[in-house]
């Protein structure tokens, strides 16, 4: 045997995305905040050729999957099976790839979670406590956490639910509810005894103490995790009173599930353990779990930290054998226009119903920009438009094409050879050098945001570069300088190529394809690489500019939903008189509106082109005006105005007969 390979330890990596629950489909706080870093960040080792498996499945236990179910009035493993199919189309269609997406309701989970649970209670680290818990008397059931709902004694929220405040962010006990009611019933649940089983979170105090010390994570996730030691870790309940879940491998429990919580990050341990079946190595999943070189790196919402950084490794600890986590860098939330994302308002964009109207190398790249790295961040439809309209399209997509597009036209579609390097030339080998070393640098600090930024900067050096030379001159003047010129420029669309597949993999291949070149080593990527006398392929527009249409029906979608049908009286319909029409800058498609609508307030509307100004004006129209306003191009927009499409068709709905305005609608 070779003696060098032996000695060698090959460093593994394991990088999970938090299992989302598979109680409702995805919407974009899941994909910012969590698995798009994580997929950005696996691109990166992979192509690095770090030995890295990227890992998820969905979180198919506990009660907000028997909630979901009772609601939609189907079985819980009809809507784990719904929604897990769901996710893993919508991760597809945004280029997200795992390793493995496996589900917590499969046997392989079951039985390790079931051995989890059996080693640490044989070794002391779980022990059964009476309790009383909540029962409702007229469901006549035990009501788990997320069953009872009652005022947050943190923050007053009144409709906190028995896990944890979705206001304010606390992590509760059924029990710290003030006025406490049976979600299924309303009724006032009463105590009863029962018994549960703890996990004795106390007896690892000291040796998560200093394992937390040497940690070098972000702020945010180790302030969280000092307070939760500085309060000292109490026995926490890991099993509950339900039907739904991993069995507790106890006889005398055996009417028992365990605490969802308890069960799902071992999801990470049983999807590699599956993957490792799927590859036909079914031992594999050991190297990397069990092996001494491997980093452990879990992405997650700033509401799981307590789980991954307390219990988790806890539990790891105790059962022995296993490695801990390395690294959690964890998110801050994305907010949509304002407010928080709320699932039970449809307030959000679902990540399912995007993909049917936008390309996701848009969605991956806007909210790789607003990645909520260090606080909340806020999607706004109108910047997704601008941001991606201004720097993929107009920045990097331009590039591309005017460089692609030149060699197409003038070399027959084939790359020059370039000659002497004039300064010119070897200073934007410089800059662009640079931005490559400062990406690598910002991802292996999970600084995303800072590392898009030099993305588009590569596009941005690209275009000055262009127009310093001017490729269109010195085509006649001085043809050599020319084709170093664009023998350069096809190396950046070359970088961009490259490097682009980690932020908006879909476009990249398309770069690639166009360039009609392979993709090269991450560690290689400074070196120009084309072949002599290489041809092109064939040059097609990267993207689609995202017209003000499809935002304001975005916007509008957004807005509908958030006032469901029993609230349509709420939408507070009246007729309205366009009384003026104004242009808005830079919109082609937009008008701004004033409406009498017993008072003036004023409409942006995508009409222009659909109908002039002196057609608008006087018109009668039927008004939303109870909604929340928005601002578009900086016009404050106060409802919005009914109108019926067919096709690229737009017809106003109009009263037949003449109305006084502010009058009601219904
Ligand atoms: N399903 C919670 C969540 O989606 C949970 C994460 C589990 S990670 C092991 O917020
Ligand atoms: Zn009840």
């Amino acid at each position: 045997m070779d003696k060098d390979s032996s000695k060698r330890i090959t460093e593994r990596i394991i990088v999970t995305d938090a299992l989302p629950y598979a109680n409702g489909p995805l919407h974009i706080g899941h994909f910012g905040g969590v698995h798009l870093p994580a997929d950005i960040y696996t691109r990166f080792l992979k192509r690095k050729g770090k030995d890295v498996i990227h890992i998820c499945g969905t979180d198919e236990n506990g009660v907000p999957i028997t909630i979901a179910a009772e609601k939609q009035g189907i079985s819980p493993q009809e809507i784990v099976d719904h929604y897990h199919n769901l996710m893993e189309i919508t991760f597809k269609n945004l280029g997200v790839e795992f390793d493995n997406f496996s589900g917590t309701s499969r046997k392989v989970h079951h039985e390790l979670a079931q051995d989890f649970f059996l080693n640490l209670y044989e070794k002391g680290y779980i022990e059964p406590i009476i309790t009383e818990e909540f029962y409702c008397p007229k469901c006549e059931r035990y009501l788990p956490d997320r069953y009872v709902e009652g005022t947050c004694p943190y923050c007053g929220y009144e409709k906190a639910r028995g896990d944890s405040c979705e206001s304010c962010g606390s992590w509760l006990e059924p029990e710290q509810l003030i006025n406490p009611q049976c979600k299924i019933c309303g009724s006032i649940p009463e105590k009863r005894k029962t018994k549960h089983w703890y996990l004795s979170l106390n007896k690892f105090q000291k040796k998560l103490e200093g394992w937390l010390n040497k940690k070098k994570w972000k702020k945010t996730v180790i302030r969280y995790l000092q307070g939760w030691m500085k309060e000292g870790l109490k026995p926490r309940p890991i099993t509950r009173d339900l039907k739904w879940g991993i069995k507790v491998p106890l006889e005398e429990a055996k009417d028992k599930v365990l605490y969802v919580w308890f069960d799902a990050p071992l999801g990470y341990i049983s999807s590699t353990i599956e993957w490792a079946n799927k590859i036909g190595k079914p031992d594999k999943w050991k190297e990397y779990w069990q092996g001494k070189n491997t980093k452990l790196i879990h992405f997650l919402g700033k509401d799981n930290i307590v789980f991954h950084g307390i219990i988790w490794p806890a539990t790891l600890m105790g059962y022995g054998e296993y490695i801990l986590p390395s690294e959690i860098p964890a998110n801050e939330y994305v907010n949509l226009e304002g407010q928080k994302i709320s699932t039970s308002n449809n307030w959000a964009v679902w990540l399912h119903e995007y993909i049917e109207d936008f390309d996701p190398d848009f969605l991956r790249y806007y909210l790789s920009v607003i990645i909520p790295e260090t606080k909340d961040s806020d999607f706004k439809w109108e910047e997704f438009q601008e941001r991606v309209n201004t720097e993929l399209i107009n920045i990097l997509a331009n590039f591309v094409h005017r460089t692609l597009k030149f060699i197409q036209q003038y070399l027959d579609g084939r790359i020059p050879e370039p000659k002497i390097l004039r300064k010119e030339d070897e200073n934007m080998l410089k800059k662009t050098n640079e931005l490559v070393d400062q990406i690598d640098e910002a991802l292996t600090n999970f600084q995303f945001r800072r590392a898009v930024q030099y993305f588009i900067q590569i596009a941005a050096v690209g275009n000055r570069y262009y127009d310093q030379m001017k490729p269109w001159l010195t085509r006649k003047e001085d043809k050599e300088q020319m084709k170093t010129t664009m023998h350069l420029c096809a190396h950046i669309v070359h970088l961009l190529g490259n490097i682009g597949e980690l932020f908006i993999p879909f476009g990249a291949s398309r770069i690639l394809n166009m360039l009609n070149l392979e993709r090269k080593d991450w560690d290689s990527l400074k070196e120009i690489q084309i072949p002599k006398d290489h041809q092109i392929g064939e040059v097609n527009p990267l993207y689609k500019k995202v017209e003000d249409k499809e935002i304001v029906k975005e916007i509008r979608r957004l807005k509908m939903s958030y006032a469901s049908i029993e609230e349509f009286k709420n939408l507070g319909l009246k007729i309205g008189l366009i009384e003026e029409i104004e242009e808005i800058e830079g919109a082609d498609k937009l008008y701004k509106l004033t409406v009498d609508t017993g008072e003036k307030r004023t409409l942006v509307a995508g009409l222009k082109g659909h109908y002039t100004p002196q057609e608008l004006k006087g018109k009668r129209i039927v008004v939303i005006t109870n909604l929340q306003p928005i601002t578009i191009r900086g016009v404050r927009s106060e409802g919005m105005l009914l109108a019926a499409t067919e096709g690229e068709n737009i017809t106003l709905i109009s009263p037949d007969q003449v109305v006084s305005p502010g009058s009601p609608v219904s």
